[in-house]
């Protein structure tokens, strides 16, 4: 099974690659940012408590995005595959999820993280924030708010899969192509 967890700061291009991705290797995209603004969307009592942390860059419980993915995981029993975006965010995410995967007598493959520097991941963000309706992506303070969550909570995620010998890096500047080239090449040397 090829299990990928997609890592980078907000607006690094995790959903962008993803799709990419999901095409070339059959896998079972699994982005947490996509299932939050699903509940969201259907008004549930979870989205709407998601809702208010959401907007204001703030991450959701750990409990809330590991029971959705585990929902998802038993959803999908015979994929080849799973692509992680944007989850794990903490390093109790990054536990949680591979104790699931033990129980399916599986495991995480490798960790790809997208670099990508501050004031480009500014100007990404604000510009989808012009036609995607994101109340996230328009407010230049809730932006940096996301990529100050990201420096305290979720960059130690990395270490976690450094110390499992599982995490390569790539540089998230340039065309779309060549960054999924760059991806495609360390799969490729699996
Ligand atoms: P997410 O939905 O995960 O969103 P993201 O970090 O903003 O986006 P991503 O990196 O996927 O960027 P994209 O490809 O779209 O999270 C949103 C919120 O949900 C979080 O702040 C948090 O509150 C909550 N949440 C989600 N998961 C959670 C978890 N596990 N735990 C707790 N809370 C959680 O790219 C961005 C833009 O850049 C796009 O417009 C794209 O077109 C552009 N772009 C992409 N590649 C480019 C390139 N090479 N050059 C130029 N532009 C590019």
């Amino acid at each position: 099974m090829l299990n990928l967890v997609l890592f980078g700061p907000p607006g690094a291009g995790k959903g962008t690659q993803s799709q990419n991705l999901i095409e070339k290797y059959g896998l079972i995209h699994l982005s947490t940012g996509d299932l939050l603004r699903n509940e969201i969307s259907q008004g549930t009592v979870l989205g709407l408590e998601a809702k208010k942390l959401m907007d204001q860059g703030i991450l959701v419980p750990d409990a809330v995005v590991i029971g959705m993915i585990s929902n998802k995981l038993d959803a999908n029993k015979d994929a080849k595959g799973f692509i992680f975006d944007g989850f794990p965010r903490t390093v109790a995410q990054a536990e949680a999820l591979d104790e699931l995967l033990k129980t399916k007598n599986s495991a995480i493959s490798v960790m790809i993280a997208l670099e990508v520097n501050d004031e480009e991941l500014e100007r990404r963000l604000l510009l989808r924030g012009k036609d995607s309706g994101r109340p996230d992506d328009a407010n230049p303070e809730v932006i940096r708010k996301r990529i100050k969550e990201y420096n305290d909570k979720t960059a130690p995620v990395a270490g976690f899969y450094k110390a499992q010998n599982k995490f390569k890096s790539v540089s998230g500047i340039g065309s779309i192509g060549e960054i999924f080239d760059s991806i495609s090449a360390v799969i490729s040397n699996l």
